[in-house]
């Protein structure tokens, strides 16, 4: 097949047969697309289903109806498409991508680990980046909507050449192009200049020191690289020891002549050292302190200097957590930065013929995700629970969960979310420095494991909406497991009152004066965030509602103190800043549904008040919000040229939650999403959905189902209600 195969000179065409691509979604949740090849025939003897039609971009042939009359019919409307979507299993898998980093990670971690791309996974690999290629200078930006970077342009175009695409073709001549004008791949901020050095097409000297030894300070010292955020120690971890063996792919043709093609300057003549701090100003958010620069110098002379008896110790030590790290997510990882970085190590220790090797090859697909544009590499290995918690929990407060036709897919969402909730503390716990996991609900599988807050909290509530709002549901999760959450819930609160995303905060906030990653913020340590507390105290007094007796005081000290945090952090323009989605319209969204607990309502608060106002000041004419990814960034409101369906829900949601006494903009905005559903039930894609660590947006493909019908049936009854 290889042999037939010419490279197209754009990506407007599949590179394989649509028609072949299947969906393996049912084993708690993977999610792994296979191409179906003439011995495999009998297995996949079944045509295609609605759910993978949708996501390889093909016509579903899902039924078509005329424009719904009211908001129910509409989300009725869509819940009919919808339910075609949903895997067997009950969750509703979906694309997660959005980075432009990730896949040169895959493609370069695996090309330097001796792992192969099947055929037809390579070519859709080439596609999707030459689809994501921007029209106008044939760069890629740090995620799909961003502006061409060193960072996107450099590593992306390294990844096409690995994956078998020459250096003349149009696309990447188009991308080179772009890259020398930014200045070369010199410019790359640290995580670039780390790839590229694994691939032996940078020169280790050009990076700042990553040392091992940090792990052996004292547990104790604030600034122990276990305190920092979990995924930047998880990818500091790997990186470290990559860096202490000054890791590199071994010489050949292919490496020369990217050396050749990926500077402005000949490669043997470039100072490499007085390249550590050189970033492109494109690629700059977050520039070295002072402080960083300080201490990159004094661990410079110490690398100068090394002391072997140190180091050895100290990469023992870190093997072993990455070792740790790979058997508690059973080779995931935390992260798809973190899963190459660790198969890069496992394969320098261990080899191609370890077990290690061979899951983690195995592991690399449940990132690699099928789309009508080409293969991409996702933020994670799904987006599982947090999408199922949300389908839920709109299924049964729209009313659409008591219709005959949807009990089915109901009580699959909750045998879904039961299979899901983490029972035990990990394999490695305490000695891999991990927050408890037992009774939590991880952000996508209960194989990758990790606790989070507020994905905990949406569980939760999913789980109690099911198994005590609906008359027929079983009930799956026990009493026992329920309050195991709580538990977990409940020893999530800083002192602050606020919940931070995977763990408590460990560090204190100086830390962030070293933070090197250059294109990221907020990424050193833990911080609070309104969307994770709304999401964990919500939960909690639902719970109470259920189980008044079960650690009842400490569920009100927890709610008092969240509440309090919540009005801390209210922006002064009213709204709150969101950190994982696009941003003040999401933020604001959760805060208001924290406050409609304790009561706080337009009628009855300032802090409800000041944020309705600020909402309906950016209405626009058609009904609709539209933010855009900016507003993260420059933390000001940035307008969207275009009003988004579903930021509009999340809006609507908002004055909902804050019992908004007028009806105009709630209509107004319920009308519009109904304008835009489609005929078959379903809205088009719009802009990307959500956000991190400032600077990066990912998408959430799933949220322009959950949340319209969700505003949709909420506002059908809300409006009923309103005098
Ligand atoms: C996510 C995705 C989900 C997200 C929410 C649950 C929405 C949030 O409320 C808490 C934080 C969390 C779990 C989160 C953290 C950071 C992630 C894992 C991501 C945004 C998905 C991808 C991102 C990860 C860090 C990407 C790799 C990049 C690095 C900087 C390591």
């Amino acid at each position: 097949m290889a042999d037939h195969f010419v490279l197209p000179p754009d990506g407007s065409k599949p590179f394989t047969d649509y028609s072949k691509w299947r969906l393996d979604a049912n084993d708690g949740g993977r999610h792994v697309w296979k191409y179906v090849d003439s011995e495999q025939q009998a297995t996949y003897d079944e045509p295609q289903s609605a759910l993978e039609k949708y996501w390889l971009g093909l016509p579903t042939g899902c039924a078509e109806s005329s424009v719904a009359e009211d908001a129910l019919s509409a989300a009725r409307k869509a819940f009919h498409f919808y339910k075609n979507l949903q895997a067997q299993d009950g969750h509703w898998p979906g694309e997660y991508g959005g980075p432009m980093f990730l896949i040169p990670g895959l493609v370069i971690g695996s090309y330097v680990s001796e792992m192969d791309f099947r055929e037809e996974e390579r070519r859709e690999l080439i596609r999707y980046l030459f689809n994501r290629a921007h029209k106008e200078d044939g760069g890629w930006g740090l995620h799909v909507e961003g502006p061409s970077t060193v960072f996107g342009t450099a590593l992306n175009y390294v990844a096409l050449r690995l994956l078998g695409v020459p250096a003349e073709h149009p696309v990447t001549s188009k991308a080179r192009k772009t890259l020398h004008r930014l200045g070369g791949a010199t410019g790359a901020p640290a995580w670039g200049k780390f790839w590229l050095s694994i691939l032996n097409v940078y020169d280790w000297d050009g990076n700042n020191p990553v040392p091992p030894e940090l792990w052996l300070l004292p547990e104790w010292l604030p600034i122990h690289p276990h305190r920092w955020w979990i995924h930047t120690r998880n990818v500091y971890i790997p990186m470290s020891y990559l860096y202490a063996h000054r890791f590199q792919a071994p010489e050949n043709a292919l490496i020369l002549a990217l050396r050749k093609e990926l500077y402005i300057d000949d490669y043997d003549q470039i100072d490499w050292p007085a390249q550590r701090n050189n970033v492109a100003a494109v690629d700059l958010y977050a520039p070295h302190t002072t402080l960083l620069n300080v201490l990159f110098g004094v661990l410079s002379t110490y690398e100068a200097c090394s002391m072997p008896p140190l180091r050895r110790v100290s990469l023992k030590k870190v093997y072993r957590l990455i070792v740790q790290e790979d058997e508690n997510t059973a080779y995931q990882t935390l992260g798809p930065v973190s899963k190459m970085m660790n198969l890069v190590c496992r394969y320098h220790a261990e080899g191609t013929e370890s077990f290690a090797w061979k899951e983690h090859y195995k592991k690399r697909w449940d990132f690699m995700w099928m789309g009508a544009d080409g293969m991409m590499m996702c933020g994670t290995n799904g987006s599982q629970l947090w999408d199922i918690a949300f389908m839920s929990q709109a299924l049964v407060e729209s009313g659409l969960a008591e219709e005959k036709a949807f009990q089915d897919n109901a009580i699959r969402c909750l045998h879904w979310l039961d299979q899901c909730q983490i029972q035990d503390n990990p394999k490695h716990f305490k000695v891999a420095y991990r927050h408890p996991t037992k009774g939590a609900w991880p952000f996508s599988t209960k194989e990758q494991g990790y606790t989070v807050s507020d994905c905990t909290g949406e569980g939760l509530k999913a789980v109690l909406y099911l198994q005590e709002h609906l008359s027929y549901t079983p009930k799956l999760v026990s009493q026992r497991r329920l309050y195991d959450a709580v538990d977990i819930i409940l020893g999530m609160q800083n002192i602050d009152g606020g919940f931070a995303s995977y763990e408590l905060i460990r560090g204190p906030k100086f830390l962030e004066l070293i933070n090197p990653a250059e294109v990221f913020g907020n990424i050193m340590i833990e911080y609070n965030y309104p969307e994770c507390t709304t999401s964990a105290v919500t939960a909690l007094s639902i719970f109470k509602k259920h189980y008044p007796n079960y650690r009842r005081h400490d569920i009100e000290r927890v709610t008092r103190k969240a509440v309090e945090y919540i009005k801390a952090a209210q922006n002064p323009n009213g709204a709150w800043y969101g950190s994982w989605g696009i941003c003040f319209t999401y933020a604001s969204q959760f805060a208001l549904e924290s406050l409609s607990l304790v009561g706080e309502t337009y009628a009855t608060s300032d802090h409800v008040r000041r944020a309705c106002d600020f909402l309906v000041s950016k209405q626009r004419s058609d009904g609709g919000w539209g933010e855009s990814w900016r507003s993260c960034e420059e933390e000001v409101w940035v307008e969207h040229e275009q009003t988004q369906v579903v930021q509009t829900a999340w809006a609507t949601m908002a004055l909902m939650y804050a019992q908004y006494p007028h009806r105009g903009p709630i209509e107004r905005a319920m009308k519009m999403v109904m304008d835009r559903q489609l005929p078959d039930g379903s809205w088009a894609q719009e802009a990307i959905e959500g956000m991190f660590n400032k600077t990066c947006a990912i998408a959430y493909p799933n949220f322009k189902f959950s949340f319209t019908i969700w505003m949709l049936g909420k506002g059908h009854s809300y409006l009923q209600h309103l005098t």
